[in-house]
C-alpha cells in the first residue's frame, strides 16, 4: 500500500476510571465518581478499529502506558493522606486518547522530507502530563525508520501543548503538500486554554513548515468555556473540507480568510448555531469525529452513537448527507465509556500521513491481531472498577498483569 492515512488509535488501558480530573471537560466532571467498566471500554475501542480496518484497509494502535505510575506516586509524596483525585492522578488511562498523543506534520510538508512527530508536553493537567516520555518511547519504536520519520523532544513548558487535537490539515490528497492549521486558545478564562500559541508556533518551526502554508488560529473562548477544551471537540478537517461549527473560532470569517489564503480549495462545512447549538454539539461530540476518505473517494464522518440519540444533531446529519456535499455518510460507533471522560471517536486516534510499510509492523492492525487483542482484554481487564478501588494494590497487581500481558502478546515487551 502507497501513502495513505493511518489512524493510531489508544487501546483503552485496564485503569480506565472516572476520577473527575479534567477542569474544563464536562464530560470527566459530570461522571466522576461513577463506576468504569475497562473492559467495555476496551473492548468498544477494537470494535472501532475493526470498522475502520474494513472500511479504510489500514489502522495502527498505540499501547496503554504503564499503570499506575509509580514514580509518579512517589513524586507526589502520597502516604494514604492525599485527596482520592490526586491519588487517581497515576492511575489515569488517559493515554488512549492518542490524539493529545502528538503533533504530526507527514513528510509533504516538511523542508527535509521526513515525517516530523512531536509528543505533546499536556503540562496544564498532572495527571496527562505524566504521559510524554512513555508516548515518546512507543513512537520512537513506531516510527524508527530515520529516512521517513523525525520524533522531537516535547515542547518546554510553560508552553501548553496537547498535540493533534489542536492541529488540522488540508491538502488536496494525503501525498501531497499541506497547508497545517494551529489552533490555540487565550488564557484568562474561567477554563484552562490548554494550547498555548507559543507552542503551537515552536512545533511548526522545528517540524521545518513552509510559513506560508501555516496558519494560526484562536479557539473561539465562549467554546472554551462552553467545554470544548480542545479544538478538536469543534472542527474536524480531512484533505479539502473543513467541518466546523459556527462558534469554533475566535473570529471566523478571519479565520476561514486566513486558511483560504493559504489552501484555495478549502470547503468549509459550517454547522450553524441555529441548527445545533454549541452546548448540543458539545454533548454530543458531533465535530469529534473522524471525517475520513472512503476507497470510492467520498467522505465519511464517523460520529459517537450519542449524535444518533439527538434529534436536533441526526436531523443536520441527514439534511447534510442529502445535500450533495462533500461529507455522504454518516457512521455512528459506541464508544461510549471515553465519551463519559471526554473522548470521542477523533480523541481515540493519531492521524500519520505516511507510507505503512515504513512503520513498525508491532504497530499494525490485522484481524488475527484483533482477535488476539480482544482475546487479551477480555480475559484480563478488570469488568469494572469503583472509586473507592482506586489505590488498591490488589487492583494495581491486577492491571500490571494485564498490560504486561498485551505487551507480550503483541511482541513490545520492551515498553514494560
Ligand atoms: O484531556 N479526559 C481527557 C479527554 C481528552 C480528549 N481528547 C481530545 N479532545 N482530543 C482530557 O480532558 C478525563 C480523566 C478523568 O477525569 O479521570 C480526561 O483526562
Amino acid at each position: 500500500m502507497a501513502f495513505t492515512e493511518i489512524n493510531f488509535d489508544g487501546i483503552v488501558g485496564p485503569t480506565h476510571n472516572y476520577a473527575g480530573l479534567s477542569l474544563g471537560n464536562i464530560a470527566s466532571a459530570s461522571h466522576a465518581g461513577d463506576p468504569s467498566y475497562p473492559r467495555a471500554a476496551a473492548l468498544q475501542g477494537i470494535a472501532k478499529m475493526r470498522g475502520n480496518l474494513g472500511r479504510l484497509g489500514v489502522q495502527g494502535y498505540l499501547l496503554p502506558l504503564p499503570r499506575p505510575n509509580a514514580a509518579l506516586a512517589e513524586t507526589l509524596a502520597f502516604d494514604g493522606t492525599e485527596a482520592p483525585p490526586l491519588r487517581a492522578a497515576p492511575w489515569s488511562a488517559s493515554s488512549m486518547w492518542t490524539a493529545n498523543a502528538a503533533t504530526v506534520s507527514p513528510a509533504p510538508d516538511t523542508a527535509d522530507g521526513l515525517c516530523h512527530l512531536t509528543p505533546a508536553n499536556l503540562v496544564t493537567m498532572l495527571h496527562r502530563a505524566q504521559e510524554w516520555p512513555d508516548t515518546k518511547a512507543q513512537l520512537d519504536i513506531a516510527f524508527a525508520d530515520r529516512a521517513h520519520f523525525k520524533v522531537h523532544g516535547p515542547v518546554p513548558p510553560t508552553f501548553g501543548d496537547e498535540g493533534a487535537a489542536n492541529h488540522m490539515r488540508l491538502c488536496e490528497g494525503h501525498g501531497q503538500p499541506g497547508v497545517e492549521v494551529f489552533v490555540y486558545g487565550r488564557p484568562g478564562g474561567r477554563f484552562p486554554a490548554r494550547q498555548h500559541e507559543q507552542a503551537s508556533r515552536l512545533v511548526a518551526r522545528a517540524h521545518g513548515l513552509d510559513p506560508a502554508r501555516c496558519v494560526f488560529i484562536e479557539q473561539n473562548p465562549a467554546a472554551i468555556e462552553a467545554g470544548a477544551f480542545h479544538n478538536d471537540v469543534v472542527a474536524v478537517a480531512n484533505e479539502r473540507v473543513l467541518f466546523a461549527h459556527e462558534h469554533a473560532f475566535a473570529d471566523r470569517d478571519g479565520a476561514y480568510e486566513a486558511i483560504r489564503t493559504a489552501f484555495p480549495a478549502l470547503e468549509v462545512v459550517e454547522v450553524p448555531a441555529s441548527a445545533v447549538t454549541l452546548e448540543e454539539a458539545i454533548r454530543t461530540y458531533l465535530f469529534n469525529a473522524q471525517l475520513v476518505t472512503l476507497p470510492d473517494d467520498t467522505m465519511a464522518l464517523i460520529v459517537p452513537e450519542e449524535c444518533r440519540n439527538s434529534d436536533t444533531v441526526w436531523q443536520w446529519c441527514e439534511r447534510m448527507t442529502a445535500s450533495n456535499g462533500p461529507i455522504r455518510q454518516v457512521i455512528p460507533v459506541d464508544v461510549r465509556q471515553s465519551m463519559a471522560n471526554g473522548g470521542g471517536p477523533a480523541c481515540l486516534r493519531l492521524r500519520v500521513a505516511c507510507d505503512p510499510s515504513t512503520v513498525d509492523p508491532r504497530f499494525l492492525l490485522d484481524e488475527a491481531k484483533a482477535d488476539l487483542i480482544e482475546r487479551v482484554i477480555a480475559r484480563q481487564w478488570p469488568e469494572q472498577i469503583d472509586p473507592a478501588d482506586v489505590g488498591r494494590e490488589t487492583l494495581a497487581a491486577q492491571v500490571i498483569a494485564a498490560r504486561a500481558s498485551l505487551l507480550s502478546a503483541l511482541s513490545l515487551d520492551s515498553l514494560v
